[in-house]
Protein backbone atom coordinates (compact mmCIF):
# COMPACT_ATOMS: atom_id res chain seq x y z
CA UNK A 1 0.00 0.00 0.00
CA UNK A 2 2.64 2.26 1.18
CA UNK A 3 4.05 1.87 -2.50
CA UNK A 4 0.92 2.24 -4.11
CA UNK A 5 1.11 5.81 -2.36
CA UNK A 6 4.08 7.16 -3.74
CA UNK A 7 2.67 6.43 -6.81
CA UNK A 8 0.19 9.31 -6.01
CA UNK A 9 2.04 11.63 -4.20
CA UNK A 10 4.73 11.24 -7.14
CA UNK A 11 1.95 12.82 -9.30
CA UNK A 12 1.01 15.45 -6.83
CA UNK A 13 4.74 16.29 -6.72
CA UNK A 14 4.94 16.49 -10.45
CA UNK A 15 2.08 18.43 -10.63
CA UNK A 16 2.93 20.91 -7.68
CA UNK A 17 7.03 21.56 -9.18
CA UNK A 18 5.86 21.73 -13.38
CA UNK A 19 5.10 24.48 -15.18
CA UNK A 20 1.64 24.97 -15.35
CA UNK A 21 -0.44 24.11 -18.58
CA UNK A 22 -0.53 28.26 -18.80
CA UNK A 23 2.90 28.12 -20.62
CA UNK A 24 0.76 26.33 -23.39
CA UNK A 25 -0.56 29.20 -26.11
CA UNK A 26 -4.04 29.91 -24.90
CA UNK A 27 -6.24 29.34 -28.06
CA UNK A 28 -10.26 30.54 -28.87
CA UNK A 29 -12.76 27.87 -28.07
CA UNK A 30 -12.69 25.50 -31.08
CA UNK A 31 -16.69 26.06 -31.20
CA UNK A 32 -15.69 30.39 -31.82
CA UNK A 33 -13.93 29.35 -35.03
CA UNK A 34 -14.71 30.14 -37.83
CA UNK A 35 -13.77 26.93 -39.79
CA UNK A 36 -16.08 25.41 -37.05
CA UNK A 37 -19.24 27.57 -38.12
CA UNK A 38 -18.24 26.50 -41.43
CA UNK A 39 -18.60 23.43 -40.83
CA UNK A 40 -22.06 23.34 -38.77
CA UNK A 41 -24.01 25.23 -41.44
CA UNK A 42 -22.31 22.76 -43.78
CA UNK A 43 -24.18 19.85 -41.46
CA UNK A 44 -27.06 21.86 -41.83
CA UNK A 45 -27.14 22.22 -45.42
CA UNK A 46 -26.28 18.23 -45.78
CA UNK A 47 -28.71 16.81 -43.40
CA UNK A 48 -30.80 15.04 -46.25
CA UNK A 49 -27.77 14.04 -48.04
CA UNK A 50 -28.18 10.11 -48.79
CA UNK A 51 -24.61 8.05 -49.58
CA UNK A 52 -27.02 6.47 -52.12
CA UNK A 53 -27.43 10.06 -54.28
CA UNK A 54 -24.07 11.14 -53.24
CA UNK A 55 -22.70 8.07 -54.70
CA UNK A 56 -24.99 8.21 -57.91
CA UNK A 57 -24.25 12.06 -58.38
CA UNK A 58 -20.28 11.50 -58.32
CA UNK A 59 -18.92 9.06 -60.25
CA UNK A 60 -15.52 9.16 -59.22
CA UNK A 61 -16.62 9.44 -55.80
CA UNK A 62 -15.03 6.23 -54.36
CA UNK A 63 -11.78 7.49 -56.16
CA UNK A 64 -11.51 11.01 -54.93
CA UNK A 65 -12.60 9.76 -51.21
CA UNK A 66 -10.21 6.71 -50.97
CA UNK A 67 -6.33 7.30 -50.62
CA UNK A 68 -3.17 4.87 -50.47
CA UNK A 69 -0.76 4.91 -47.67
CA UNK A 70 2.69 3.22 -46.75
CA UNK A 71 3.11 -0.19 -47.22
CA UNK A 72 -0.04 -0.24 -49.76
CA UNK A 73 -2.54 0.46 -46.65
CA UNK A 74 -5.64 1.67 -48.82
CA UNK A 75 -8.33 3.36 -46.77
CA UNK A 76 -11.73 3.86 -48.68
CA UNK A 77 -13.87 6.71 -46.87
CA UNK A 78 -16.13 7.39 -49.63
CA UNK A 79 -18.95 5.20 -47.84
CA UNK A 80 -18.31 8.04 -45.26
CA UNK A 81 -21.16 10.98 -45.07
CA UNK A 82 -18.65 13.69 -46.75
CA UNK A 83 -18.41 15.10 -50.00
CA UNK A 84 -15.24 16.86 -50.90
CA UNK A 85 -16.48 19.71 -49.43
CA UNK A 86 -16.59 18.49 -46.05
CA UNK A 87 -13.29 17.50 -46.45
CA UNK A 88 -11.93 20.59 -47.09
CA UNK A 89 -14.06 22.18 -44.08
CA UNK A 90 -12.86 19.47 -42.28
CA UNK A 91 -8.50 20.47 -43.07
CA UNK A 92 -9.37 24.39 -42.67
CA UNK A 93 -10.44 23.38 -39.00
CA UNK A 94 -7.13 21.23 -38.87
CA UNK A 95 -5.19 24.08 -40.03
CA UNK A 96 -6.73 26.66 -37.60
CA UNK A 97 -6.39 23.99 -34.76
CA UNK A 98 -2.94 24.40 -35.08
CA UNK A 99 -2.29 21.05 -36.15
CA UNK A 100 0.91 20.92 -38.19
CA UNK A 101 2.28 23.25 -35.15
CA UNK A 102 1.60 20.50 -32.79
CA UNK A 103 3.04 17.73 -34.86
CA UNK A 104 5.91 19.76 -35.05
CA UNK A 105 6.13 20.13 -30.95
CA UNK A 106 5.87 16.34 -30.95
CA UNK A 107 8.33 15.44 -33.12
CA UNK A 108 10.84 18.19 -31.63
CA UNK A 109 10.25 16.58 -28.31
CA UNK A 110 8.77 19.38 -26.81
CA UNK A 111 6.84 18.98 -23.73
CA UNK A 112 3.46 18.89 -24.99
CA UNK A 113 2.26 16.73 -21.96
CA UNK A 114 1.90 20.07 -19.98
CA UNK A 115 -0.41 18.55 -16.92
CA UNK A 116 2.63 16.32 -16.90
CA UNK A 117 5.42 17.89 -17.60
CA UNK A 118 6.50 15.19 -20.04
CA UNK A 119 7.58 15.05 -23.73
CA UNK A 120 5.34 12.22 -25.85
CA UNK A 121 8.25 10.60 -27.72
CA UNK A 122 6.30 7.22 -28.74
CA UNK A 123 7.59 7.84 -32.18
CA UNK A 124 11.25 7.94 -30.71
CA UNK A 125 10.95 4.01 -30.14
CA UNK A 126 10.82 3.11 -33.66
CA UNK A 127 13.11 5.91 -34.67
CA UNK A 128 16.23 4.19 -36.92
CA UNK A 129 19.76 4.59 -35.43
CA UNK A 130 21.05 6.87 -37.08
CA UNK A 131 18.34 9.69 -35.56
CA UNK A 132 18.53 12.06 -33.37
CA UNK A 133 15.79 13.40 -31.20
CA UNK A 134 16.22 15.54 -28.09
CA UNK A 135 14.93 15.41 -25.03
CA UNK A 136 16.38 17.95 -22.58
CA UNK A 137 19.41 18.44 -24.49
CA UNK A 138 20.57 14.46 -24.69
CA UNK A 139 19.75 12.77 -27.91
CA UNK A 140 17.24 9.76 -26.73
CA UNK A 141 17.83 7.44 -30.02
CA UNK A 142 21.14 5.51 -28.54
CA UNK A 143 19.27 4.55 -25.35
CA UNK A 144 16.54 3.21 -27.32
CA UNK A 145 18.64 0.95 -29.46
CA UNK A 146 20.57 0.17 -26.12
CA UNK A 147 17.55 -1.62 -24.57
CA UNK A 148 16.36 -2.82 -27.98
CA UNK A 149 19.93 -4.84 -28.53
CA UNK A 150 19.23 -6.10 -25.12
CA UNK A 151 16.11 -7.61 -25.56
CA UNK A 152 17.13 -8.82 -28.99
CA UNK A 153 19.76 -10.92 -26.88
CA UNK A 154 17.15 -12.12 -23.63
CA UNK A 155 14.81 -13.01 -26.46
CA UNK A 156 17.66 -14.93 -28.27
CA UNK A 157 18.19 -16.76 -25.11
CA UNK A 158 14.48 -17.63 -24.19
CA UNK A 159 13.56 -18.58 -27.98
CA UNK A 160 17.10 -20.67 -28.42
CA UNK A 161 16.76 -22.40 -24.98
CA UNK A 162 20.33 -21.06 -23.67
CA UNK A 163 18.38 -19.14 -20.73
CA UNK A 164 18.03 -21.92 -18.04
CA UNK A 165 15.64 -22.20 -15.26
CA UNK A 166 16.64 -22.41 -11.62
CA UNK A 167 16.42 -26.03 -12.17
CA UNK A 168 18.47 -26.44 -15.66
CA UNK A 169 15.38 -26.95 -17.43
CA UNK A 170 14.44 -24.00 -20.50
CA UNK A 171 11.54 -21.76 -20.64
CA UNK A 172 8.27 -22.78 -21.89
CA UNK A 173 6.09 -20.86 -20.49
CA UNK A 174 6.19 -16.57 -20.66
CA UNK A 175 3.71 -14.82 -18.96
CA UNK A 176 3.65 -10.95 -18.23
CA UNK A 177 1.98 -9.93 -15.53
CA UNK A 178 1.07 -5.64 -16.02
CA UNK A 179 -2.10 -3.75 -16.41
CA UNK A 180 -3.58 -1.25 -18.37
CA UNK A 181 -0.91 0.02 -20.90
CA UNK A 182 1.66 -2.42 -18.99
CA UNK A 183 -0.83 -5.24 -20.38
CA UNK A 184 -3.57 -4.21 -23.64
CA UNK A 185 -0.95 -3.76 -25.65
CA UNK A 186 1.20 -6.64 -25.62
CA UNK A 187 -1.80 -9.10 -25.30
CA UNK A 188 -3.28 -7.71 -28.16
CA UNK A 189 -0.12 -7.83 -29.81
CA UNK A 190 1.11 -11.48 -29.09
CA UNK A 191 -2.60 -12.61 -30.79
CA UNK A 192 -2.12 -10.05 -33.65
CA UNK A 193 1.22 -11.69 -34.54
CA UNK A 194 0.08 -15.12 -33.25
CA UNK A 195 1.30 -16.52 -37.05
CA UNK A 196 4.51 -15.47 -36.53
CA UNK A 197 5.43 -16.57 -32.99
CA UNK A 198 7.27 -19.40 -31.53
CA UNK A 199 4.97 -22.42 -31.31
CA UNK A 200 7.17 -24.35 -28.26
CA UNK A 201 6.73 -21.69 -25.43
CA UNK A 202 3.50 -20.53 -24.53
CA UNK A 203 2.30 -16.81 -23.58
CA UNK A 204 0.20 -15.28 -21.04
CA UNK A 205 -1.19 -12.24 -19.73
CA UNK A 206 -2.03 -11.88 -16.17
CA UNK A 207 -3.98 -8.36 -15.01
CA UNK A 208 -6.58 -8.56 -13.03
CA UNK A 209 -6.36 -8.23 -9.06
CA UNK A 210 -9.04 -11.07 -9.00
CA UNK A 211 -6.60 -13.48 -8.24
CA UNK A 212 -8.87 -15.88 -10.66
CA UNK A 213 -6.71 -14.42 -13.47
CA UNK A 214 -3.40 -15.59 -11.72
CA UNK A 215 -4.98 -18.91 -11.32
CA UNK A 216 -6.10 -19.82 -14.29
CA UNK A 217 -3.40 -18.98 -16.41
CA UNK A 218 -1.03 -20.82 -14.02
CA UNK A 219 -2.29 -24.36 -12.96
CA UNK A 220 -0.97 -25.81 -15.39
CA UNK A 221 2.40 -24.59 -15.92
CA UNK A 222 5.24 -25.75 -14.29
CA UNK A 223 7.35 -23.32 -12.63
CA UNK A 224 10.69 -25.06 -13.03
CA UNK A 225 9.98 -23.91 -17.32
CA UNK A 226 8.23 -20.42 -16.68
CA UNK A 227 9.14 -16.72 -16.81
CA UNK A 228 7.47 -14.06 -15.58
CA UNK A 229 7.90 -10.49 -16.76
CA UNK A 230 6.91 -8.40 -14.65
CA UNK A 231 5.63 -4.72 -16.78
CA UNK A 232 5.25 -1.52 -14.59
CA UNK A 233 5.98 1.85 -15.58
CA UNK A 234 6.21 2.65 -12.06
CA UNK A 235 6.51 -0.65 -10.56
CA UNK A 236 4.11 0.40 -8.01
CA UNK A 237 0.60 -0.14 -9.39
CA UNK A 238 -1.46 -2.17 -6.56
CA UNK A 239 -2.94 -4.74 -9.05
CA UNK A 240 0.73 -5.79 -11.44
CA UNK A 241 2.61 -5.62 -7.40
CA UNK A 242 -0.28 -7.77 -5.71
CA UNK A 243 0.14 -10.52 -9.08
CA UNK A 244 3.97 -10.43 -8.94
CA UNK A 245 3.71 -10.84 -5.53
CA UNK A 246 1.88 -13.76 -5.62
CA UNK A 247 3.85 -14.97 -9.10
CA UNK A 248 6.79 -15.00 -6.48
CA UNK A 249 5.08 -17.01 -3.37
CA UNK A 250 3.92 -19.37 -6.62
CA UNK A 251 7.92 -19.86 -8.06
CA UNK A 252 9.67 -20.28 -4.93
CA UNK A 253 6.52 -22.60 -3.58
CA UNK A 254 7.53 -24.58 -6.46
CA UNK A 255 11.00 -24.55 -6.90
CA UNK A 256 12.18 -25.27 -3.35
CA UNK A 257 12.16 -21.82 -1.58
CA UNK A 258 15.53 -20.95 -2.59
CA UNK A 259 15.31 -17.24 -3.36
CA UNK A 260 18.04 -17.18 -5.96
CA UNK A 261 15.41 -19.28 -7.89
CA UNK A 262 13.93 -15.80 -8.78
CA UNK A 263 17.00 -14.50 -10.55
CA UNK A 264 15.89 -16.89 -13.19
CA UNK A 265 12.25 -17.03 -13.33
CA UNK A 266 11.64 -13.01 -13.01
CA UNK A 267 12.64 -10.14 -15.08
CA UNK A 268 10.89 -6.20 -14.97
CA UNK A 269 10.22 -3.90 -17.69
CA UNK A 270 9.99 -0.40 -15.82
CA UNK A 271 11.40 2.98 -15.37
CA UNK A 272 11.74 2.32 -11.49
CA UNK A 273 15.05 0.74 -10.92
CA UNK A 274 14.87 0.89 -7.10
CA UNK A 275 11.90 -0.67 -6.80
CA UNK A 276 12.62 -3.27 -9.25
CA UNK A 277 15.62 -3.96 -7.10
CA UNK A 278 13.77 -4.25 -3.78
CA UNK A 279 11.58 -6.77 -5.52
CA UNK A 280 14.13 -8.99 -5.62
CA UNK A 281 15.12 -8.57 -9.40
CA UNK A 282 18.49 -8.22 -10.15
CA UNK A 283 18.47 -4.63 -12.40
CA UNK A 284 20.98 -6.61 -15.08
CA UNK A 285 17.54 -8.57 -16.15
CA UNK A 286 15.83 -5.16 -16.12
CA UNK A 287 14.53 -3.40 -19.12
CA UNK A 288 14.09 0.50 -18.81
CA UNK A 289 12.14 2.66 -20.78
CA UNK A 290 11.33 6.56 -20.02
CA UNK A 291 9.05 9.02 -18.90
CA UNK A 292 7.93 10.46 -22.00
CA UNK A 293 6.75 6.70 -23.39
CA UNK A 294 3.08 6.90 -22.25
CA UNK A 295 1.26 3.85 -20.59
CA UNK A 296 -1.03 2.94 -23.99
CA UNK A 297 1.91 4.47 -26.26
CA UNK A 298 4.34 1.95 -24.68
CA UNK A 299 3.71 -1.53 -26.74
CA UNK A 300 6.88 -1.08 -28.86
CA UNK A 301 9.24 -0.13 -26.29
CA UNK A 302 10.33 -2.65 -23.73
CA UNK A 303 7.10 -3.65 -22.47
CA UNK A 304 6.84 -5.36 -25.96
CA UNK A 305 9.55 -7.77 -24.33
CA UNK A 306 6.99 -10.54 -24.22
CA UNK A 307 5.96 -9.48 -28.25
CA UNK A 308 9.51 -9.93 -28.89
CA UNK A 309 10.05 -13.13 -26.87
CA UNK A 310 7.18 -14.70 -28.97
CA UNK A 311 8.20 -13.18 -32.32
CA UNK A 312 11.88 -13.16 -32.78
CA UNK A 313 13.80 -9.59 -32.58
CA UNK A 314 13.91 -9.62 -36.81
CA UNK A 315 9.90 -9.92 -36.85
CA UNK A 316 10.25 -7.16 -34.07
CA UNK A 317 12.25 -4.84 -35.54
CA UNK A 318 10.16 -5.40 -39.34
CA UNK A 319 7.24 -4.00 -36.73
CA UNK A 320 8.68 -1.11 -35.59
CA UNK A 321 9.84 -0.50 -39.09
CA UNK A 322 5.85 -0.37 -40.00
CA UNK A 323 5.48 2.15 -37.25
CA UNK A 324 8.14 4.34 -38.03
CA UNK A 325 6.73 4.74 -41.95
CA UNK A 326 3.68 5.48 -40.28
CA UNK A 327 5.09 8.08 -38.36
CA UNK A 328 7.23 9.60 -41.35
CA UNK A 329 3.90 10.10 -43.75
CA UNK A 330 1.99 11.53 -40.69
CA UNK A 331 5.24 13.77 -40.24
CA UNK A 332 5.45 14.68 -44.05
CA UNK A 333 2.53 14.13 -45.96
CA UNK A 334 0.42 17.05 -46.69
CA UNK A 335 -2.69 17.08 -44.79
CA UNK A 336 -5.27 16.15 -48.07
CA UNK A 337 -3.18 13.02 -47.84
CA UNK A 338 -2.67 12.03 -44.89
CA UNK A 339 -4.14 8.60 -43.38
CA UNK A 340 -4.02 9.48 -39.37
CA UNK A 341 -4.89 13.19 -39.91
CA UNK A 342 -8.31 12.12 -42.83
CA UNK A 343 -9.18 9.28 -40.37
CA UNK A 344 -9.30 12.18 -37.47
CA UNK A 345 -10.96 14.34 -39.39
CA UNK A 346 -13.50 12.19 -40.13
CA UNK A 347 -14.14 10.89 -36.91
CA UNK A 348 -14.72 14.50 -35.93
CA UNK A 349 -17.38 15.08 -38.77
CA UNK A 350 -19.03 12.01 -37.10
CA UNK A 351 -18.95 12.85 -33.19
CA UNK A 352 -18.89 16.58 -33.50
CA UNK A 353 -21.24 17.08 -36.50
CA UNK A 354 -23.42 14.08 -36.98
CA UNK A 355 -23.75 13.27 -33.33
CA UNK A 356 -22.00 10.33 -33.06
CA UNK A 357 -21.15 8.99 -29.81
CA UNK A 358 -19.98 5.85 -30.71
CA UNK A 359 -17.02 3.81 -32.99
CA UNK A 360 -17.34 0.65 -33.72
CA UNK A 361 -13.86 -1.14 -34.48
CA UNK A 362 -14.58 -4.49 -36.61
CA UNK A 363 -11.47 -6.03 -38.13
CA UNK A 364 -12.14 -9.27 -40.46
CA UNK A 365 -9.13 -11.30 -39.61
CA UNK A 366 -9.72 -12.90 -36.16
CA UNK A 367 -5.77 -12.58 -35.00
CA UNK A 368 -6.84 -8.74 -33.93
CA UNK A 369 -9.65 -10.34 -31.46
CA UNK A 370 -7.96 -8.34 -28.77
CA UNK A 371 -7.39 -4.98 -31.32
CA UNK A 372 -10.46 -3.18 -29.91
CA UNK A 373 -9.72 -3.45 -26.22
CA UNK A 374 -6.37 -2.35 -26.74
CA UNK A 375 -8.17 0.31 -28.84
CA UNK A 376 -10.56 1.45 -25.95
CA UNK A 377 -7.47 2.43 -23.68
CA UNK A 378 -5.63 4.15 -26.22
CA UNK A 379 -8.60 6.08 -27.64
CA UNK A 380 -10.83 6.78 -24.61
CA UNK A 381 -7.66 7.00 -22.03
CA UNK A 382 -6.18 9.81 -24.25
CA UNK A 383 -9.38 12.06 -25.50
CA UNK A 384 -11.82 11.17 -22.64
CA UNK A 385 -11.69 14.55 -21.04
CA UNK A 386 -14.28 17.53 -20.67
CA UNK A 387 -10.97 20.58 -19.64
CA UNK A 388 -9.11 21.76 -22.21
CA UNK A 389 -5.33 22.56 -22.54
CA UNK A 390 -6.10 25.83 -21.10
CA UNK A 391 -7.94 24.19 -18.27
CA UNK A 392 -11.85 25.40 -19.64
CA UNK A 393 -14.36 23.20 -19.73
CA UNK A 394 -15.01 21.80 -23.74
CA UNK A 395 -18.42 22.84 -25.23
CA UNK A 396 -18.00 19.84 -27.78
CA UNK A 397 -18.05 16.21 -27.76
CA UNK A 398 -14.58 14.84 -27.12
CA UNK A 399 -13.75 10.76 -27.70
CA UNK A 400 -16.94 8.62 -28.97
CA UNK A 401 -17.00 5.36 -27.03
CA UNK A 402 -14.55 2.55 -28.61
CA UNK A 403 -15.95 -0.81 -29.36
CA UNK A 404 -15.67 -3.84 -31.12
CA UNK A 405 -14.86 -7.51 -32.51
CA UNK A 406 -13.62 -9.17 -34.99
CA UNK A 407 -16.01 -10.13 -37.88
CA UNK A 408 -17.87 -12.58 -38.74
CA UNK A 409 -19.09 -13.11 -35.39
CA UNK A 410 -20.58 -9.73 -34.41
CA UNK A 411 -22.37 -10.02 -38.02
CA UNK A 412 -24.55 -12.39 -35.61
CA UNK A 413 -24.96 -10.55 -33.05
CA UNK A 414 -24.66 -6.14 -32.91
CA UNK A 415 -24.72 -5.55 -36.23
CA UNK A 416 -28.65 -5.89 -35.70
CA UNK A 417 -27.88 -2.56 -33.98
CA UNK A 418 -25.84 -0.61 -36.76
CA UNK A 419 -27.83 -1.88 -39.64
CA UNK A 420 -31.48 -0.84 -38.04
CA UNK A 421 -30.97 0.32 -34.28
CA UNK A 422 -31.67 4.26 -33.35
CA UNK A 423 -28.33 5.19 -32.80
CA UNK A 424 -25.81 6.63 -35.59
CA UNK A 425 -22.69 3.76 -34.76
CA UNK A 426 -20.12 5.04 -37.50
CA UNK A 427 -17.63 1.78 -38.57
CA UNK A 428 -14.32 0.85 -39.46
CA UNK A 429 -13.67 -1.77 -40.86
CA UNK A 430 -10.17 -3.56 -41.28
CA UNK A 431 -9.71 -6.73 -43.85
CA UNK A 432 -6.28 -8.38 -45.35
CA UNK A 433 -6.38 -9.70 -49.13
CA UNK A 434 -3.81 -11.57 -48.47
CA UNK A 435 -4.89 -15.21 -45.71
CA UNK A 436 -2.39 -16.10 -43.30
CA UNK A 437 -4.20 -19.90 -42.83
CA UNK A 438 -5.19 -20.47 -46.73
CA UNK A 439 -7.50 -22.93 -46.63
CA UNK A 440 -10.49 -23.36 -48.76
CA UNK A 441 -13.12 -20.45 -49.60
CA UNK A 442 -12.62 -19.15 -46.15
CA UNK A 443 -10.90 -15.88 -46.62
CA UNK A 444 -12.98 -15.21 -49.83
CA UNK A 445 -16.07 -15.71 -47.84
CA UNK A 446 -14.81 -13.48 -44.86
CA UNK A 447 -14.25 -10.31 -47.49
CA UNK A 448 -17.13 -10.80 -49.43
CA UNK A 449 -19.06 -10.61 -45.72
CA UNK A 450 -16.94 -7.28 -44.69
CA UNK A 451 -17.67 -5.46 -48.11
CA UNK A 452 -21.44 -6.65 -48.18
CA UNK A 453 -21.62 -4.79 -44.83
CA UNK A 454 -20.80 -1.60 -45.69
CA UNK A 455 -22.67 -1.71 -48.85
CA UNK A 456 -25.78 -2.73 -46.91
CA UNK A 457 -25.00 0.28 -44.22
CA UNK A 458 -24.37 2.41 -46.71
CA UNK A 459 -27.31 1.88 -49.61
CA UNK A 460 -29.72 -0.02 -47.46
CA UNK A 461 -32.86 -1.15 -48.95
CA UNK A 462 -35.85 0.96 -49.15
CA UNK A 463 -39.11 -0.14 -48.90
CA UNK A 464 -39.91 -0.24 -52.64
CA UNK A 465 -37.55 -2.53 -53.31
CA UNK A 466 -38.12 -4.78 -50.22
CA UNK A 467 -41.78 -4.54 -51.62
CA UNK A 468 -40.78 -5.26 -55.32
CA UNK A 469 -39.12 -8.50 -53.61
CA UNK A 470 -42.98 -8.97 -52.81
CA UNK A 471 -42.56 -9.01 -49.11
CA UNK A 472 -46.15 -9.26 -47.16
CA UNK A 473 -47.38 -5.41 -46.87
CA UNK A 474 -47.27 -5.58 -43.05
CA UNK A 475 -43.62 -7.40 -43.42
CA UNK A 476 -41.78 -4.62 -45.39
CA UNK A 477 -40.82 -1.96 -43.04
CA UNK A 478 -39.69 -4.63 -40.74
CA UNK A 479 -37.10 -5.22 -43.80
CA UNK A 480 -36.90 -1.97 -44.89
CA UNK A 481 -33.10 -0.58 -44.01
CA UNK A 482 -32.12 2.96 -44.36
CA UNK A 483 -28.85 3.04 -45.38
CA UNK A 484 -26.67 6.10 -44.82
CA UNK A 485 -24.89 4.29 -42.18
CA UNK A 486 -21.21 5.39 -42.09
CA UNK A 487 -18.03 3.28 -42.72
CA UNK A 488 -14.40 3.36 -43.50
CA UNK A 489 -12.86 0.24 -44.55
CA UNK A 490 -8.96 -0.03 -44.78
CA UNK A 491 -7.67 -2.71 -46.56
CA UNK A 492 -4.13 -4.29 -46.45
CA UNK A 493 -2.44 -6.69 -48.68
CA UNK A 494 -1.35 -8.96 -45.26
CA UNK A 495 -1.15 -8.96 -41.90
CA UNK A 496 2.33 -8.62 -41.26
CA UNK A 497 4.71 -7.02 -38.58
CA UNK A 498 5.17 -4.60 -40.65
CA UNK A 499 1.49 -3.87 -41.60
CA UNK A 500 0.77 -4.24 -37.73
CA UNK A 501 2.81 -1.45 -36.97
CA UNK A 502 1.66 1.05 -39.44
CA UNK A 503 -1.93 0.08 -38.47
CA UNK A 504 -0.82 1.21 -34.20
CA UNK A 505 0.66 3.64 -35.56
CA UNK A 506 -2.26 4.66 -37.91
CA UNK A 507 -4.34 4.92 -34.68
CA UNK A 508 -2.04 6.02 -32.68
CA UNK A 509 -1.88 9.61 -34.61
CA UNK A 510 -5.24 9.79 -35.60
CA UNK A 511 -5.57 9.82 -31.35
CA UNK A 512 -2.96 12.41 -31.45
CA UNK A 513 -5.09 14.84 -34.34
CA UNK A 514 -8.68 14.58 -32.77
CA UNK A 515 -6.72 15.46 -29.27
CA UNK A 516 -5.63 18.56 -30.85
CA UNK A 517 -8.11 19.77 -32.47
CA UNK A 518 -10.56 19.23 -30.08
CA UNK A 519 -8.16 21.36 -27.70
CA UNK A 520 -7.25 18.71 -24.80
CA UNK A 521 -4.02 16.50 -23.63
CA UNK A 522 -4.48 13.21 -24.91
CA UNK A 523 -1.17 12.35 -23.17
CA UNK A 524 -2.31 12.64 -19.12
CA UNK A 525 -4.90 10.11 -17.92
CA UNK A 526 -6.35 11.75 -14.11
CA UNK A 527 -9.64 10.65 -14.58
CA UNK A 528 -7.96 6.80 -13.55
CA UNK A 529 -6.66 8.29 -10.19
CA UNK A 530 -10.13 8.98 -7.67
CA UNK A 531 -11.42 5.51 -7.77
CA UNK A 532 -7.55 4.00 -6.93
CA UNK A 533 -6.99 6.29 -4.01
CA UNK A 534 -10.67 5.93 -2.62
CA UNK A 535 -10.00 1.92 -3.02
CA UNK A 536 -7.14 2.39 -0.46
CA UNK A 537 -8.96 3.76 2.03
CA UNK A 538 -11.71 0.97 1.54
CA UNK A 539 -9.59 -2.49 1.79
CA UNK A 540 -8.74 -1.82 5.32
CA UNK A 541 -12.40 -1.12 6.05
CA UNK A 542 -13.43 -4.81 4.27
CA UNK A 543 -11.35 -6.70 6.55
CA UNK A 544 -13.11 -5.03 9.70
CA UNK A 545 -10.37 -4.77 11.61
CA UNK A 546 -10.12 -0.61 11.00
CA UNK A 547 -12.51 1.22 12.58
CA UNK A 548 -16.48 1.68 11.56
CA UNK A 549 -16.10 2.65 7.89
CA UNK A 550 -18.13 6.60 7.37
CA UNK A 551 -18.89 6.14 3.57
CA UNK A 552 -22.70 7.19 1.92
CA UNK A 553 -25.17 5.04 2.77
CA UNK A 554 -24.82 2.83 -0.16
CA UNK A 555 -21.10 1.87 0.08
CA UNK A 556 -21.89 1.66 3.76
CA UNK A 557 -24.01 -0.98 2.76
CA UNK A 558 -22.15 -2.81 0.54
CA UNK A 559 -19.39 -2.91 2.68
CA UNK A 560 -21.35 -4.40 5.46
CA UNK A 561 -23.10 -6.96 3.37
CA UNK A 562 -19.83 -7.76 1.94
CA UNK A 563 -18.01 -8.45 5.60
CA UNK A 564 -21.08 -10.19 6.50
CA UNK A 565 -20.60 -12.44 3.29
CA UNK A 566 -17.04 -13.13 4.60
CA UNK A 567 -18.30 -13.70 8.13
CA UNK A 568 -16.71 -10.70 9.51
C1 LIG B 1 -1.68 4.30 -19.62
C2 LIG B 1 -1.94 4.49 -18.22
C3 LIG B 1 -2.20 3.21 -17.45
C4 LIG B 1 -0.93 2.48 -17.02
C5 LIG B 1 -1.31 1.43 -15.96
C6 LIG B 1 -0.12 0.62 -15.53
O1 LIG B 1 -1.46 5.17 -20.41
O2 LIG B 1 -0.97 5.26 -17.66
O3 LIG B 1 -3.02 2.30 -18.14
O4 LIG B 1 -0.32 1.89 -18.13
O5 LIG B 1 -1.90 2.05 -14.86
O6 LIG B 1 0.83 1.46 -14.96
P1 LIG B 1 2.27 0.92 -14.64
O7 LIG B 1 2.92 0.54 -15.92
O8 LIG B 1 2.98 2.03 -13.95
O9 LIG B 1 2.10 -0.28 -13.76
Amino acid sequence: MATYFSKVQCYIATMTNMQTASSHAVRAPLNSLAQWKALQSHCSQQANAHLRDMFKGDAARAKSLSIEGPGKMFMDYSKQRVTTQTMELLLSLADASGLRARIDAMFRGDKINVTEDRAVLHIALRAPRTSRIMVDGVDVVPSVHQVLDRMSAFADSIRSGAWKGHTGKRIRNVINIGIGGSDLGPAMAYDALCAYTARDISFRFVSNVDATDFAEKTRDCDPAETLFIVCSKTFTTLETMTNANTARDWALKGLGGDVAAVAKHFVAVSTNAEKVKAFGIDTANMFGFWDWVGGRYSMDSAIGLSTMVAVGPAAFKEMLGGFHEMDEHFRTTPFAKNLPVLMALVGIWNTNFLGAQTLAVLPYDQYLDRFSSYLQQLEMESNGKHVTLDGARVQWSTCPAVWGQPGTNGQHAFYQMIHQGTPLVPCDFIAFCEPLNPIGKHQDLLIANVLAQAEALAFGKTLSEVEAEGSAPWLAQHREFDGNRPTTTILCPKLTPATFGRLIALYEHKVFVQGTIWGINSFDQWGVELGKVLAQRIIPELSGAAPKPAHDSSTQQLIERYRAGRGR
